[in-house]
């Protein structure tokens, strides 16, 4: 209904902008990268989740046109921000389905003039699921490109640690649904552990994601995970709020 029209009409930059959530790394404190959230300007957004948008999008096939401009406006911004910070986008599986996303991400860092090395695909465990051939050779080739790769929501998927060694990602963005429970449930403080300690072996970075307290953060350092994000360190701002944020640290 109301969800579908919205995206339907094409004027997405009126029907939507975006957020930004920093990530910091553990060991210096400092801002590696902001990921890009999609969120509805429309009146009911306060009533719809942005995964509601996103559910949407991916339901109607919108999801193509949407993440593409997500991708363009994202990069677009990236370009103003210091050039040690880099950007990480959301692809939704049906981007890799429904469009050459090779095509897609190669022409908007042309459009854009972003580095491809300050870019950050996030993708998830559902995408590596299909393994498909024609789905490996995308994420080499957009690898190829100069981007990054990270695998979000990690543990959350099926068979996490057979796609590890298949595809290559740079970095695993392990699931707020573990850190909630960090200091409270052993099973989940133990995957956690053993995430990381996988990870910093195959040496692939780690994100600790939905960090909201000191101790969840002191528990993931002393694991020895790389970088966090959460509401502790900041929640998703405004582009004017961002850049306040960024000029306030060292
Ligand atoms: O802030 P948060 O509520 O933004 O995000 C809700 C969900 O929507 C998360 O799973 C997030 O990954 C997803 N999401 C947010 N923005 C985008 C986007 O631009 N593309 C895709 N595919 N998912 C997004
Ligand atoms: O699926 P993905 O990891 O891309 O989604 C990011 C989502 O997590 C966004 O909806 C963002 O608003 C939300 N988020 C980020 N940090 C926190 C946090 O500390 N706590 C909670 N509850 N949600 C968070
Ligand atoms: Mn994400
Ligand atoms: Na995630």
């Amino acid at each position: 209904g109301r969800i579908e029209s919205t995206l339907l009409s094409e004027s997405f930059g009126e029907q939507f902008h975006l957020a930004f959530q920093p990530i910091t790394d553990l060991a210096t404190g400092r801002v590696t990268s902001v990921e890009g959230l999609v969120r509805w300007r429309h009146a009911a957004a306060d009533r719809v989740s942005p995964q509601e948008v996103i559910t949407v999008a991916e339901e109607t096939g919108l999801i193509v046109d949407l993440g593409a401009w997500v991708l363009h406006e994202a990069c677009e911004i990236a370009t103003t921000l210091p050039e040690e910070i880099n950007m990480a986008v959301n692809l939704s599986p049906l981007q890799f389905g429904r469009s050459n996303i090779v095509d897609i991400v190669s022409r908007t860092l042309k459009d854009t003039g972003l580095p491809a090395r300050r870019l950050d695909l996030e993708i998830t465990e559902t995408l590596l699921l299909e393994d498909s051939p024609r789905i490996v050779d995308d994420l080499r080739a957009l690898r190829a490109l100069g981007a990054r790769l990270s695998l979000d929501d990690f543990g959350t998927g099926y068979s996490s640690l057979r796609y590890l060694r298949r595809f290559a990602v740079d970095k695993i963005k392990i699931d707020r649904s573990f850190i909630e429970e960090i200091g409270r449930n052993r099973d989940h403080s133990s995957i956690v552990h053993a995430i990381i300690n996988m990870a910093n072996s195959l040496g692939i970075r780690t994100v600790a994601e939905g960090v909201e307290t000191a101790e969840q953060l002191e528990i993931v350092r002393a694991a020895g995970c790389s970088e966090v994000q959460g509401y502790l360190i900041s929640r998703p701002l405004r582009k004017a709020e961002l850049d306040r944020f960024l000029t306030d640290r060292p």
